[in-house]
């Protein structure tokens, strides 16, 4: 790619600035149990390590997902319709983007959305070179605030907004409506949601997937800490603490934990924060979602089934959704 077809992609950035994400961290790390929000793990080192994961032999769903979407890529085209404009959060290396490109061929426009801004503008730059006639539009952003969505030079018939990898399942049930809610309003009436759900199955499986032989997970886990030492000026010892991966039946999800060796200190934004042999920060929920919750979920924000997708396993669902006319609960206030 030459140096004028990089020139050509203009960068939203909503970026938030340092002070609230300091004061966000530390209200995570006063809770009990102390925890992080995973949209730290993306940084440009976090991204990579990610899409490290996505490669292991333990980590199914990336995998799955993209069998399922490959292999149902007309049937998804033909719900999206022509013309649509796609939205896609938390974008990524925007891979599986990839396989939904090559069958729609009218889109409008493609604007990914992702915290990381290096990874977002590579991943950006690499579609544009791939799809030549098609207008990329990246925003850096906390997706999970709403944002303006950028103007694309053609008029779109419909909004779809695009969230694979069960990355709503990274948000506890309210969190989840309230995202979703997010992409009601980014999608609009009769806006379409495609969005991947990772299933509930057996739990070594799951286990597996999140503390993986290589080490992957626990590098990605870990990073956490290097990105607030390096970014918001904290000063984690990244070798005081350990990764722990752990089944949570009762929710229905896998934890990810970071579990201190020993009785020690770190400070972030001028306080000082202590941590007792043994005691962890959670800095990961990953949901595993059962059909009929999934479907609850999505009605109560607003959201219309449409059509679904699963794997031969049953271990990844797909899920096509419709915005309905109005997403509030009757009991809402207007
Ligand atoms: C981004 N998200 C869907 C991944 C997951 O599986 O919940 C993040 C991840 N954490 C550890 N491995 C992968």
């Amino acid at each position: 790619m030459g140096p004028s077809a990089r020139a050509t992609l203009q960068l939203r950035d909503h970026h938030p600035a340092v002070e609230p994400l300091i004061a966000d961290v530390l209200a995570g790390l006063r809770a009990a149990p102390k925890r992080i929000s995973p949209m730290y793990f993306y940084d440009a080192r976090g991204s990579v390590l990610f899409d490290r994961i996505c490669e292991l032999p333990e980590y199914y769903p990336t995998r799955t997902e993209m069998q399922i979407l490959a292999a149902n890529a007309d049937d998804i085209a033909g719900w999206i319709g022509d013309d649509a404009l796609l939205v896609e959060f938390g974008s990524g290396s925007s891979l599986k983007t990839r396989v939904l490109l090559d069958h729609l061929p009218t889109l409008s426009a493609y604007v990914p959305v992702d915290i990381s801004r290096s990874h977002l503008m590579a991943a950006a730059h690499g579609i544009s070179a791939s799809y030549p006639d098609l207008e990329v539009l990246p925003v850096c952003a906390d997706f999970t605030q709403s944002f303006a969505l950028p103007m694309s030079r053609r008029s779109a018939a419909r909004t779809v907004v695009f969230f694979p990898g069960s990355t709503i399942g990274n948000f506890d049930a309210p969190a989840a409506v309230s995202l979703m809610r997010v992409m009601h309003d980014v999608a609009g009436r009769g806006g379409g949601l495609l969005v991947g759900t990772d299933l509930v199955k057996d739990v070594s499986v799951l286990i597996r997937a999140y503390d993986d032989a290589a080490g992957v997970t626990a590098a990605f886990n870990l990073n956490v800490l290097r990105h607030l030492n390096t970014e918001l000026g904290a000063n984690f010892d990244l070798e005081g603490f350990r990764h722990r991966a752990v089944w949570n039946a009762e929710a229905s999800r896998v934890e990810m934990h970071l579990v201190s060796l020993r009785e020690q200190q770190a400070r972030i934004g001028g306080e000082c924060i202590h941590f007792a042999a043994g005691e962890h920060i959670v800095t990961e929920h990953c949901h595993k979602y059962s059909l009929a919750k999934f479907a609850a979920q999505a009605t109560w924000a607003g959201w219309i089934a449409r059509e679904r997708w699963l794997d031969e396993r049953g271990y990844f669902g797909v899920n096509y959704l419709e915005a309905s006319r109005e997403r509030r609960l009757p009991h809402e206030r207007m």
